[in-house]
């Protein structure tokens, strides 16, 4: 039976693209990372506590992957962060030709962190390489501790895994015993920090974390 094979030619073209771009931020010693959670698990807040945390010492700039709306990037430039919109128009993920064109908008040499911040989704976002140094995964406490078993792509792919909004764990029945040996089966390198990002809880180990992969390609 014939067999017409989509993904693949699709994946090859974004790997190239990917890898150019790799190469590029590693020819500006710019570190980026690229944040995958469902939507409402505090991406955003993540994004804010983060630059808090290390704008004294890193140039730092966000893309906001969405399907519409700029209200992310707002966020964010309300900070004082320059922050670029890429609005997908239906596309679950964002991919490497979008990527190329929001970071031609910025000045990668005066950079040092690129943060990234992909479509909500906990599948899509995870086939496609963006040439970033690392993907993180944040999943938020009311979404439940059974992620992990329902959704293990993510999990894997993820360099470090952040579960946000641990000050509402008193109401939730979120099983943080259970959480923890999900991820540590599913990858066992990954470190787990616990952040309340709009409580600013946590947040300073996850930032020192960060800050030494920064310092690596600087
Ligand atoms: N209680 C609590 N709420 C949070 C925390 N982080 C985010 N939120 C709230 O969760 C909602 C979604 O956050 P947002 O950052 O926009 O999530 P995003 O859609 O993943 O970017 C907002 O109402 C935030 O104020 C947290 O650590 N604790
Ligand atoms: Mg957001």
């Amino acid at each position: 039976m014939a067999h017409i094979d989509l993904k693949q030619p699709i994946l090859d073209k974004n790997d190239q693209l990917a890898a150019e771009l790799r190469q590029r931020f590693a020819d500006n010693h710019v570190f980026v990372v690229d944040l995958l959670a469902s939507p409402g698990s505090g991406k955003t807040s993540t994004i804010l506590a983060t630059i808090d945390a290390l704008r004294d010492e890193f140039n730092i700039a966000v893309i906001e992957g969405d399907i519409a709306s700029s209200v992310d990037a707002e966020r964010i430039k309300a900070q004082g962060t320059p922050a670029v919109q890429i609005n997908t128009g239906g596309a679950c993920h964002l991919e490497s030709a979008m990527l190329k064109r929001a970071i031609d908008m910025l000045d990668l040499e005066r950079l040092d962190l690129i943060i990234i911040e992909n479509v909500g989704n906990l599948v899509c976002p995870t086939d496609f390489d963006l040439g970033e140094n690392m993907k993180v995964m944040i999943l938020s406490v009311p979404e439940g501790d059974d992620k992990p078993l329902k959704y293990p792509g993510v999990f894997q792919a993820a360099e470090a895994v952040i579960l946000n909004k641990v000050d509402t764990l008193p109401v939730f029945n979120f099983d943080e015993e259970a959480f923890t040996s999900s991820v540590n089966q599913l990858n066992p390198q990954a470190p787990i920090f616990r952040i309340a990002a709009t409580k600013e809880q946590g947040v300073h180990e996850w930032a020192e974390w960060l800050a030494d992969k920064i310092r690596a390609v600087q």
